[in-house]
């Protein structure tokens, strides 16, 4: 008798405590929804934000992203303003004080930054390749403590990079034979004139951005190495108008390969092969390859890092009717120059990343640049590429190029507006041709 009413007794406490977990979880509920409501109502959302932006701003502004996928924090600062694209605050709304002040607290990269900020894994690496230094560079230019202003910064660049393609009368190449592989007709006269250009990197942080729409917009739109569209329209579009590959990409796939390219493509199966993938068949192809710092084209010739020459001779054989160039090795080192004077640290000792090179091949072709995802954005990841899975910060940060001190320029020079960086991962830069120094 007495076991059955403690039983009895049992279930209804069991009973009231289902009812009160209910009750409970529905009010949590209806106070997330009624928030998020009252929000979107009573606020105007900058155009430049989507729906979708609004809620994941929220998340991801505040400490409820995954520190894992944080780079290091110390290399972001807040934003100031927000260019007064946010209405005011009406007032004593709180909740809407509470989200325009998620809005203001947004990160994007930070100009100042230096390897000091970097984990020390690629400290370490930046070191190694400073007293390896490969290219035997010896740099004798000035170092400018004080920041240039980013119009002086943006004449320097059109001014002393000098954007060429090989062309026959370029020493090793003027004999008949190379006369019949390289292009007739120069870059910008086989391009003509373009307004508006979107560079898409290759960052991992392109993944679920929807960007694809904008970019295609563009007049005209580069993309690196073995990016991909296919199967990734919607993140980065479908356009491509220039491709731009390093000269190991171009050996991808042929026998020319070492063991460690070998077991790099083991580790990246998704890896395109330059002579059969059909992604490299639209567009513009330009190839670069890194010569060293003093070297004059016979002898990178003779010796180029990665010896491409004899797949490019392959693949314009295979496709005649595309166009494709050979950057002038030139470029890299005065670009490189521009990077290491304008920064307060020693900068690794190699050439440019592909991306800063296509950034400035598309300030010389364009009206306007809008470069996505170099900076990156609130999808900041430390997975490699939107098309592969790998993980490794070196590829946003840089260990053999110097891209954090490429990331630092193009911050300072950008002219759109901080809130896009966060938000599209885009920094919109002028053409040179439209330039008054
Ligand atoms: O990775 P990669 O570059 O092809 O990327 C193109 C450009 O996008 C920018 N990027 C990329 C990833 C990321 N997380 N953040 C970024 O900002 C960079 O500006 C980068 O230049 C290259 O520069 O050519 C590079 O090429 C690869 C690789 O050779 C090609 O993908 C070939 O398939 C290099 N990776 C390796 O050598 C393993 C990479 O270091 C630089």
């Amino acid at each position: 008798m007495v076991h059955i009413n403690l039983l009895k007794k049992m279930c209804g406490l069991l009973l009231l405590l289902v009812v009160l977990t209910i009750c409970l979880w529905g009010e949590t509920r209806k106070g997330y929804y009624i928030s998020f409501k009252t929000e979107s109502k009573s606020f105007q959302i900058p155009r430049a934000l989507g729906k979708g932006d609004v809620l994941t701003s929220r998340l991801l502004s505040s400490k409820d992203v995954n520190e894992n996928d944080q780079l290091s924090v110390a290399l972001l600062v807040k934003m100031e303003k927000v260019n007064g694209s946010i209405s005011p605050t009406p007032p004593g709304n709180n909740a809407v004080a509470k989200y325009k002040k998620s809005l203001l607290s947004v990160n994007v990269w930070n100009e100042d930054s230096s390897s000091k900020n970097l984990i020390p894994r690629l400290r370490k690496v930046k070191n190694n390749y400073l007293s390896m230094n490969k290219y035997n560079v010896t740099y004798k230019g000035q170092r400018n403590t004080a920041k240039l202003s980013p119009e002086k910064l943006l004449c320097q660049l059109r001014d002393r990079v000098n954007v060429t393609m090989i062309h026959g009368s370029d020493g090793p190449f003027n004999t008949s034979e190379w006369q019949m592989y390289l292009p007739r007709k120069n870059l910008s006269q086989e391009v003509g004139h373009f307004r508006q250009c979107a560079v898409v990197s290759s960052a991992g942080s392109l993944k679920s951005s929807h960007l694809g729409p904008e970019i295609d917009l563009h007049d005209a739109v580069l993309r690196f190495n073995g990016a991909p569209t296919i199967g990734f329209q919607n993140d980065v579009g479908e356009k491509t108008t220039v491709r731009l590959v390093n000269s190991q990409a171009v050996l991808r796939g042929t026998a020319q390969l070492g063991f460690i390219m070998y077991i790099s493509l083991l580790v990246t199966v998704e890896e395109q092969k330059f002579l059969t993938d059909t992604l490299y068949n639209t567009g513009i192809l330009i190839v670069w390859d890194p010569a060293p710092y003093h070297a004059e084209i016979n002898e990178w010739y003779r010796k180029p890092d990665y010896s491409f020459f004899a797949n490019y001779k392959v693949y314009r054989t295979r496709h005649p009717e595309q166009p494709f160039y050979i950057l002038n090795p030139k470029m890299q080192w005065q670009l490189w120059d521009i990077l290491q004077e304008n920064s307060l640290e020693e900068i690794q000792p190699n050439p440019p990343s592909s991306g800063m090179l296509g950034i400035v091949i598309m300030m010389t072709l364009c009206d306007e640049v809008d470069v996505y995802e170099f900076l990156p954005s609130k999808r900041q990841t430390d997975i490699c590429h939107y098309y592969q899975r790998y993980h490794d910060r070196a590829c946003t940060m840089g260990a053999y190029h110097p891209l954090l001190f490429e990331k630092n320029l193009v911050k300072h020079i950008n002219q759109g507006q901080n809130e896009l960086i966060y938000t599209h991962g885009k920094v919109t830069l002028p053409g040179f041709r439209n330039m008054h120094c």
